[in-house]
């Protein structure tokens, strides 16, 4: 017979778990909200709050509605109110993950390796059982689409289409910054492996081992060695800080530099974030030192650290995340209103958040320098361009140009390879369909491919290619999936990456009333830079002369 759990009876994130018996199995409901054959049916009181909650698309609806924006207003202004609904987001948000992580990249079933191997990627959904009927459990064709088919029907870029929500290249690259000093994939062991540290943990100003990170230091005063190239501060020449990089053969020495993570050479956007940061790291160094004379250089570096620690993940929820939310209810960084509320101070990183956060269809094909357009090919592996235009220029441009729509049909022709790569990894990786990971979020499967696209062509393709619509990929769903009104991702994107990202951010350890204190940050004066950074202040503080525009939104 087949294996029962091929057909995911469980519902409501019960375990399937086959039987003595040769196609019998059961759903292990214990400890959840819910009961029967299936964990289908909730207890009383969960019938009741279930009977309540509006589901996500209700409570998106009344976060955007610009008719509501007198309400938010007045939460946004009443600190009681502004708290309960800033604890409502975080703790609504991260209870729909399983603390500790259940499963990793190595087994089909829970382990103990899940929490414990940092060298493996947790997952949220176990792989399709080896022994189904089909690659997506029982549902779908014996075989899934050719990968290069897939790529030319529904993502080779035709014509640029630019975010409707008017991000800016600015934000693209932080956001590539910033992920990629926890999403680290060991591709040469396998797509479930990692070098990550599992959360934020700055190494991508500083270096991923202790080795690099020496490299990246002056050893006086706390801060980073930095050279003076063009009358401005820039991180130091690869030659000078042997720190692990990876450069392709033929790249010149003056775009060669050492930074915080061996990829970073390969975009002057990630460039400009590394040589800003280091600079915010040396500038707090300098007010600590003021405000400790005494202070010896590895306790400078090490609560400077901790600073820029701070600063990222504020800058991270309050520009960043309320950009890409883009609510009415201002998305605030306040630890303390976790305090005393059940909530855990740990993370591990999931694969399948890893794949979510591919967001290459964000590249446009050329960048605008101070109006020199620099095609994309000329634009790779040219930090030197950042020296050249000076990081006034890079900043001002970066926050003019319009990123690309994260949707169909806009993989420029340079990340073809790296979305050919994801979708096959999904495969290795044996990820279940895209409609259950909507199930295990809490959003509707959808029921047909025109429901799934919002339009016809590219269901009838799809259908063709699947059969099923229960069959679709996960990464592919993401992407084909059809926009919210205005909006830069689908709502699988949002309602699976926000709970990952909520998480990720409030339970560093610095989030935790031990660490949140004064004294971690140096005193009161360490304490406020955390506690007031803005991405503005960011650049400004670190840029001589005339601030540029520093924006994550184009201007109109
Ligand atoms: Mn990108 C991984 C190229 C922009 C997010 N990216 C990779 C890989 C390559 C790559 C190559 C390795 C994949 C593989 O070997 O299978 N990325 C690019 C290029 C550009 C780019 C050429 C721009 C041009 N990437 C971006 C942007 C984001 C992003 C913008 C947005 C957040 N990329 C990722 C993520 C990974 C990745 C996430 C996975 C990293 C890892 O797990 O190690």
């Amino acid at each position: 017979p087949v294996n029962p759990c091929c057909s995911f009876p469980c519902q409501n994130r019960g375990v399937c778990f086959n039987g003595k018996e040769p196609g019998s199995y059961t759903c292990d409901c214990a400890n959840l909200p819910f009961y029967g054959k299936h964990c289908e049916t909730p207890y009383f009181w969960t019938r009741i709050a279930l009977w309540f909650k509006p589901s996500p698309e209700s409570v998106h609806g009344l976060l955007v509605s610009e008719n509501l924006k007198w309400l938010w207003d007045i939460v946004n202004s009443v600190k009681f109110l502004h708290d309960w609904a800033i604890r409502r987001v975080y703790l609504s948000r991260a209870e729909i993950l399983d603390t500790p992580p259940l499963y990793e990249t190595i087994h089909d079933y829970t382990t103990i390796t899940a929490t414990t191997n940092h060298s493996v990627y947790a997952r949220c959904l176990p792989p399709v059982p080896l022994d189904c009927p089909t690659p997506m459990g029982v549902k779908g064709k014996k075989t899934l689409p050719d990968v290069d088919l897939l790529v030319k029907t529904f993502f080779v870029r035709e014509k640029f289409r630019p975010d409707p929500q008017g991000s800016s290249v600015l934000m693209t690259f932080f956001a590539q910054h910033f992920t990629h000093m926890f999403f680290k994939t060991s591709y040469r062991a396998n797509p479930g492996a990692t070098w990550s540290g599992h959360g934020v943990d700055v190494t991508s100003i500083y270096g991923s081992n202790v080795t690099d990170e020496h490299l990246l230091r002056s050893f006086k005063d706390g801060k980073l060695k930095m050279q003076v190239l063009n009358n401005e501060e820039f991180p130091m020449y690869a030659r000078d800080a042997r720190v692990f990089m990876m450069y392709p053969p033929g790249i010149p020495e003056d775009s060669r530099f050492a930074l915080g993570h061996p990829f970073f050479g390969l975009l002057p956007g990630l460039f400009l974030y590394q040589t800003i940061w280091m600079r915010e790291h040396n500038r707090v160094c300098d007010i600590l030192r003021e405000e400790h004379p005494d202070w010896d250089d590895e306790r400078l570096f090490q609560t400077g650290k901790l600073i820029t620690l701070g600063e990222t993940i504020k800058i991270v929820v309050e520009d960043y995340v309320q950009h890409l939310a883009s609510y009415y209810v201002n998305v605030a960084f306040k630890p303390e209103v976790l305090f005393g509320y059940p909530f855990q101070y740990s993370n591990k990183i999931v694969v399948e958040f890893n794949h979510l956060y591919h967001w290459h269809p964000l590249m446009p094909d050329s960048f605008n320098i101070s109006g020199n357009i620099v095609k994309m090919k000329d634009y790779m592996f040219r930090s030197d361009l950042v020296v050249k235009h000076g990081t006034a220029a890079m900043t001002d441009s970066l926050s003019r140009q319009r990123a690309g729509h994260m949707s169909h049909h806009n993989h420029g022709a340079v990340t073809l390879h790296v979305l050919r790569d994801t979708i096959l990894h999904g495969r290795d990786l044996r990820f279940q369909s895209f409609n259950n990971y909507r199930a295990r979020f809490n959003l509707k499967p959808y029921s047909s491919f025109e429901e799934l696209t919002g339009e016809t062509k590219m269901a009838a393709e799809l259908e063709r290619l699947y059969g099923d619509v229960d069959a679709v990929e996960m990464y592919v769903g993401m992407l084909l999936e059809k926009r919210r009104k205005r909006a830069l991702f689908g709502s699988t994107i949002v309602d699976m990456g926000a709970p990952f990202s909520v998480k990720g951010l409030l339970a560093n350890p610095i989030c935790s009333p031990v660490y949140w204190k004064p004294s971690t940050f140096g005193g009161e004066r360490g304490f406020d830079i955390v506690r007031t950074a803005t991405l503005q202040k960011l650049f400004c503080n670190n840029i001589k002369g005339k601030c540029p525009l520093v924006s994550f939104r184009v201007p109109e």
